[in-house]
């Protein structure tokens, strides 16, 4: 984080917190007090999560070791790794979620079944 005195800059760039080539940003807003989403891994997939403003947990799940990380600060990155299962919760209405990715969106890389992902982290 850059302070100035008309506000902060934030960056988030290869080598420095991010281990991968960035080929994908999305942002997930507007989201609801009270719902869930995640509920999946991915076979390829690595990403790192910024909560740009507001709040969020995120469950990190690697098969064996379920963890619970809360998201509040544009000054933290969340990796998260090739075959873990996420499932994120308790978002402040004010939440902006920013995700940082390896790879393109791909649907064959998701594994949306908790007892497929626990057969193929055990491999
Ligand atoms: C993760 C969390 C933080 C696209 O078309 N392109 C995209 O780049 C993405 C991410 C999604 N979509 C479509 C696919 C689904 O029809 O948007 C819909 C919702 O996607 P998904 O089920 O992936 O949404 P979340 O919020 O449960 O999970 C996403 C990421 O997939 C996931 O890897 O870590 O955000």
């Amino acid at each position: 984080m850059v302070p100035h005195e008309s506000g902060n800059l934030s960056v988030y760039q290869f080598g420095s917190g991010v281990d991968f080539l960035i080929r994908r940003v999305y942002c997930l807003t507007n989201l609801r007090a009270g719902t869930s989403r995640g509920f999946h891994a991915h076979r390829k997939l690595r990403q790192v999560a910024v909560c740009l403003a507001g709040s969020c947990r995120f469950v990190l799940d690697d098969g064996r070791v379920r963890e619970d990380v809360v998201l509040n600060s544009p000054r933290q990155g969340l990796n998260i790794g090739a075959l873990i299962w996420r499932e994120m919760n308790d978002f402040s209405t004010d939440c902006v979620l920013m995700v940082l990715a390896s790879e393109e969106y791909s649907e064959a890389d998701y594994i949306r079944n908790y007892d497929d992902f626990l057969r193929e982290a055990a491999r």
